[in-house]
């Protein structure tokens, strides 16, 4: 009687929340977190998601099945709660949710209180901007071309097996689909696209042999592009222009030379003091997380001055990037990719191995991301893990200062390690690696090594001025690569010595009229409303962003954005992928710290037409005096291609670094003991 009065009330208590859900608030998930900006765990995923489609399941205006989320991730508390925020205090707890609906080419942004298991808004996005491409519309979106049969005839045309051909998806770039197509699609242009191109695997998609991998991207099939409608799930365009022969170029690496041991050993321990996220290195501390869209995120960046813990960076992270070819020529006109707004740069954050990625004595932190199809037999929560994409090592950096007593030839010398936090990222051909260096001497210098593969073309001995040819396999076929151009806009909130700073440029000049001809001086010049700069090498044009406390020698503090590779945009200027990426024109953007305003391309470039992003942030012109600043860095790389990129490309370097000037009253370096190195004997 006992066992079944039990059975019964477990039943009632099962029952409840299923019933609770359609009118109520379900009840609220356990919330972990000890810190305001901890990425939301794999159950808080699930809460939101099952309160936000709840939401969906219950409006009759609202769809209920087919939904996608391509991205649901913490809602970052506002910064000024951050700021205040003590360890033990309570934080608000927030889910962003985004919900598209395919087929009626909706997408909405939710957000939902954890805390209180509610939904706070719900607010559908105009149509004519798409949310990031998702991984399930891929698999659809290939199945789909598989099974088109004028693409079947395009590859044996060209000598290609469709099952062993690779289709690659791509955001469909900037060429609108032709006025007759579109004229016949409820949607028109607005239709939700993805654009394939194909490459030849030479095997099926699971068979995978480690001593000869498969490099599709090493055997291009030109002249053939498939758009899909994602809204109806049909090819809607297909070109089929020229028939190149296809390279049958392994692309496979010959390892004939095998390196003794370089073993990176701390045998006394590592001097990363790491709590959860919260790291502690030398003299530094952040907060570190993975997030979705971003990648890697640097927050709340201080450095221990004396004991005193001083604010540098607020927020540190990627924000987007641009990638366009400079091939005139319909096939490759459309190709600019966004990577961190069309792509979700974050969600191809790939597992680091130790001693291919980062060395042994790397210290490695997992992510969790939400799946975009939800809770299914797959994910139980929905949540997917990405173990080990985050990386923090020391690493040998060198001679950090050294001087030498010229009366006795006695040496005062110390070596140098540094801190590197790094992730990357896989984004089709290429792979992306980020890496956030900080250094005994008080700067953190940025470097992004691009490698992978370029994306190659199908083509024959014609010269392209365009497409420098950089592959011939045994039989002769060749294999281009088109010359193009990267800018990474990194999002750099710096708050030096507090929020409240002012935007400087420093270049410098000869001094002319001192009477001595040898004379030449830097000089500083207030940028006091939000616009943009371009770099200037001839002038050292640096950026310097200064705190309100003033130095021992009654100058504000400072840290300076010194530029590392640059690139000015080689397109038109009124190219519509330039219009679209505008940030790229520039190298520096700054801006007075408003929330929302985090993406230089704004939050939804995925087939956006209108001017979004920076351009619109500075629009205002506000006052950038004695507030709180945000630098926008682009960093840029122009790849005019060679052949020993061919068939994988070395990693490539462009980067910036952030240094004090005048925020230390002398070199914050001299603490590190010259036993360092050898601390192990
Ligand atoms: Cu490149």
């Amino acid at each position: 009687m006992e066992r079944s009065l039990l059975v019964c009330l477990v039943c009632v208590a099962l029952a409840l929340p299923a019933v609770a859900n359609s009118a109520h608030a379900s009840l609220p998930v356990e919330i972990t977190a000890t810190h305001p900006l901890e990425p939301l765990t794999a159950l808080e995923m699930k809460a939101a998601y099952e309160i936000v489609t709840a939401r969906f399941k219950s409006d009759p205006d609202l769809p209920d099945d087919k939904l996608r989320f391509p991205m649901l991730v913490l809602s970052e508390p506002p910064k000024q709660t951050v700021l205040v925020w003590k360890s033990g205090d309570t934080f608000p707890r927030v889910a962003y949710v985004e919900v598209l609906h395919n087929e009626s080419n909706r997408t909405w942004v939710a957000l939902i209180d954890l805390r209180q298991s509610k939904l706070i808004s719900l607010e559908q996005i105009p149509e004519g901007a798409q949310p990031a491409l998702t991984d399930s519309e891929s698999k659809e979106a290939e199945a789909i071309i598989r099974a088109y049969k004028p693409w079947q005839d395009a590859m044996r045309a060209r000598g290609v097996n469709p099952d062993l051909a690779y289709l690659d998806y791509w955001a469909p770039g900037d060429a609108p689909l032709p006025d007759e197509v579109a004229a016949l699609l409820p949607h028109g242009q607005n239709t939700r696209l993805l654009r394939y191109l194909t490459f030849d695997r030479g095997a099926k998609l699971d068979a995978f042999d480690p001593l000869a991998p498969q490099n599709p991207y090493d055997r291009p099939v030109e002249g053939v592009v498939v758009t899909v409608d994602m809204n109806a799930g049909a090819v809607v365009h297909m070109t089929d222009t020229v028939v190149h022969p296809v390279s049958s170029e392994s692309g496979n690496a010959a390892a004939t030379v095998v390196l003794k041991p370089l073993i990176s050993e701390q045998p006394r321990g590592s001097d990363i003091d790491r709590q959860g996220r919260l790291v502690r290195w030398h003299n530094w501390q952040f907060y570190v997380a993975l997030h979705p869209r971003e990648g890697l995120v640097l927050y709340d960046v201080r450095f221990a001055d004396h004991g005193t813990l001083r604010p540098i960076a607020y927020r540190l992270s990627l924000s987007e990037a641009y990638v366009y070819y400079g091939l005139g020529e319909e096939n490759w006109v459309w190709r600019g990719a966004l990577d961190v707004g069309e792509y979700n740069a974050g969600m191809w954050a790939q597992t680091l191995k130790v001693n291919q990625d980062v060395p042994e004595n790397a210290q490695l932190l997992d992510a969790v991301f939400f799946s975009d199809t939800g809770a299914d037999a797959a994910y139980e929560t929905g949540a997917r893990d990405f173990p080990a994409t985050v990386a923090l090592y020391e690493r040998d950096a060198g001679i950090l200062w050294s001087r030498t007593d010229p009366s006795n030839s006695e040496r005062d010398t110390r070596y140098a390690r540094e801190l590197v936090v790094t992730w990357n990222c896989w984004i089709g051909n290429y792979v992306y690696s980020f890496d956030w260096i900080f250094k005994l001497d008080g700067s953190i210098e940025t470097r992004v090594l691009l490698t992978g593969t370029t994306l190659n073309r199908g083509t024959n001995d014609a010269s392209e001025p365009s497409a420098p040819k950089v592959g011939i396999d045994t039989k002769g076929v060749l294999v281009a690569a088109p010359n193009h151009q990267h800018f990474l806009s990194f999002r750099l909130d710096l708050d030096v010595d507090g929020p409240l700073n002012d935007m400087m440029e420093m270049e410098v000049a000869h001094l002319p009229n001192t009477g001595f001809k040898n004379s030449f001086t830097a000089t500083m010049h207030y940028i006091d409303r939000e616009g943009f700069r371009d770099a200037n090498p001839f002038t050292l044009r640096h950026w310097h962003v200064e705190g309100s406390n003033k130095n021992a020698f009654g100058k504000p503090t400072s840290y300076a954005l010194e530029p590392g590779g640059v690139a000015v945009p080689y397109s038109a200027p009124d190219f519509p992928g330039l219009t679209r990426a505008a940030f790229a024109q520039h190298q520096l953007w700054v801006t007075q710290y408003k929330e929302g305003e985090m993406y230089a391309a704004g939050p939804f470039p995925n087939q956006a037409r209108a001017v979004a992003g920076l351009p619109e942030f500075v629009k205002d012109a506000a006052s950038l005096a004695k507030q709180d600043v945000v630098v926008w860095y682009t960093a840029g790389y122009t790849h005019v291609t060679r052949p020993e990129e061919f068939p994988v490309m070395s990693a490539e370097t462009i980067g910036f670094r952030l240094v004090p000037r005048g925020f230390f009253t002398r070199n914050p370096a001299l603490d590190v003991g010259d036993e360092s190195r050898n601390a192990g004997n």
